[in-house]
């Protein structure tokens, strides 16, 4: 039995939007026992402390610091001050129930000059004590090894775009499997490579704001998945008989939905742009065929001697190919898709490659990031795909939510976007056979987002910036999100004999 549930929700917005809500049927079965509910932030984003004991800096500190890119013109010198301020974030995530906490190391606290010559004490106890704060409440750490903020000298030396990253990052890698790997059994080497390569590299929409597109990206891709492999091959090698961890990589991507029939081929390729990009290599082996005949035929039109795509050795794709344990996923909402199928030839770039339109819809509701919108329908397709796609892999969906300006007022369509994400999660276990494990929401805490200051808030838990404290005040949807973890279940009654699926 199913009960419709949200159109109390989509009515107490203030405008009811035409893709009416109300259609939504909440799945009233429980999650497991066993199945993970958690919360996740990133080192830049809440730590603060940005030169303190010994920290070095990194390229989120220069560029705050340096430019006027920043929306709000604001940094992360303190951000949440979690720094200081772990153990009263560990007794939020005790409070609210959950099972995991994914945060990630910052390499500049931890080394300082980015290479392993120098390994920063004070750095390594803040991570100790944090990890064991959070054992001692039976939380279990998801690391992610590097959420961004590569140390400012590794990429003085050249940072993603030259080869020697792969090593850097992997002496970076050793150092915490040795320091951490005892108390640490999930490991995820990268955030959203997508972001660092192309935002970083391409479009200069964030740190190191390279403009090289169409090219920058591709390099940049290339050492990334070759040093997330080397990673996995240490951690295989060196670390796993004795510390018994699994570690993979965070991929995200948004559904790309295919406008009308016509454009499902054009759909698919965006997938393949986004997400394949960094899943084909490391699941199925390579870039996707797709991306290699584009750029290609792209680059030799441009007068390129060789494709702007670089190509992996054959031993290259089988050292990558299988590196994971599982797959983090992180997804917040979806597009339309058109196909565009010839792009001019003019200055190369990743957009003109993929040879879509996308667009968004406008009754979908919005979230105060203009590219997040309510569309949970999304997050059931998605994972169907990854599941045909790359051969029904373990899932955590690593990341999802939403995000309020400040005025969330009694946070009903935060609640919305969690009571029917979580409802088509269910349904692709349930009725899809989807295998997801765990699910976790971003973010503990309204935090640094990048780009655009404190202006969008993600948190579960307001944070007073105007105070020396940083204040954290529970927003409503912490309730709703504790009885999920509590109750299994999404709405006021489940069906009860489902508890032990
Ligand atoms: C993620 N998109 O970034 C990051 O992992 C977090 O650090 C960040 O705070 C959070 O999502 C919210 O922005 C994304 O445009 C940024 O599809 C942009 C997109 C997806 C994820």
């Amino acid at each position: 039995m199913r009960v419709l549930f949200v159109l109390v929700f989509s009515c107490l917005l203030a405008t009811c939007f035409a893709d009416d809500l109300d259609d939504y049927e909440i799945n009233n079965n429980t999650f497991s026992e066993d199945f993970l509910f958690g919360t996740a932030t990133s080192a830049y984003q809440v730590e603060g402390a940005w030169d303190e004991d010994g920290k070095g800096e990194n390229i989120w500190d220069r560029l705050t610091h340096t430019t006027e890119l920043i929306k709000d013109k604001s940094t992360g010198d303190i951000a949440c001050d979690s720094y200081h301020k772990y153990k009263e974030d560990v007794a939020l995530l005790k409070d609210l129930g959950v099972s995991h906490y994914r945060f990630s190391l910052s390499w500049s606290r931890i080394l300082p000059t980015g290479f392993a010559n120098k390994v920063n004490t004070a750095g390594v106890t803040y991570y100790k004590n944090l990890i064991k704060e959070l054992k001692d409440n039976d939380i279990e750490p998801f690391v992610t090894i590097f959420h961004w903020d590569t140390p400012q000298p590794i990429h003085d030396a050249g940072g993603w775009t030259s080869e020697f990253v792969v090593d850097w990052f992997a002496d970076y890698a050793r150092v915490v499997f040795e320091l951490f790997g005892e108390d640490v059994k999930y490991w995820l080497t990268f955030n959203e490579p997508k972001q660092t390569c192309h935002e970083g590299y391409g479009s200069a929409k964030k740190a190191p704001a390279i403009s090289s597109p169409g090219v920058g990206e591709y390099l940049c891709t290339h050492n990334l998945l070759k040093a997330h492999a080397r990673a996995w091959h240490i951690y295989d090698e060196e670390f796993r008989s004795t510390q018994n961890g699994k570690i993979s990589i965070v991929i995200d991507t948004p559904w790309y939905e295919p406008a009308t029939e016509d454009d499902e081929d054009a759909a698919e390729r965006k997938r393949q742009f986004v997400f394949g990009w960094y899943a084909n290599p490391i699941f199925n082996g390579d870039y996707p065929e797709i991306m290699k005949t584009r750029i290609a035929e792209r680059s030799e039109l441009e007068g390129f001697g060789e494709s702007r795509l670089p190509a992996f050795t054959k031993d290259e794709i089988d050292y990558i190919k299988g590196t994971y344990d599982y797959l983090g996923l992180n997804s917040y909402s979806s597009y339309m898709v058109k196909t565009d199928p010839e792009p001019d030839i003019g200055s190369p770039s990743w957009d003109d490659d993929t040879g879509i339109y996308e667009y968004q819809l406008d009754d979908w509701i919005p979230a105060a990031s203009d590219w997040v919108r309510v569309t949970p329908w999304g997050m059931r397709k998605l994972l169907a795909w990854v599941k045909k796609t790359y051969n029904n892999p373990a899932i955590i969906i690593t990341e999802n939510g939403f995000s309020d300006d400040g005025t969330y007022g009694d946070d009903a369509t935060r609640i919305l976007y969690y009571q029917t994400y979580l409802s088509n999660v269910l349904d692709a276990i349930i009725e899809d056979e989807v295998n997801v494990f765990g699910y976790t929401v971003w973010s503990l805490l309204d935090n640094m987002e990048w780009m655009v200051g404190y202006t969008e808030k993600f948190g579960l838990y307001q944070v007073d910036f105007s105070s020396k404290n940083r204040t954290r005040t529970a927003k409503p949807s912490v309730d709703y999100y504790k009885k999920v973890i509590q109750t299994r279940c999404l709405v006021d009654t489940c069906e009860t004999d489902t508890k032990k699926r």
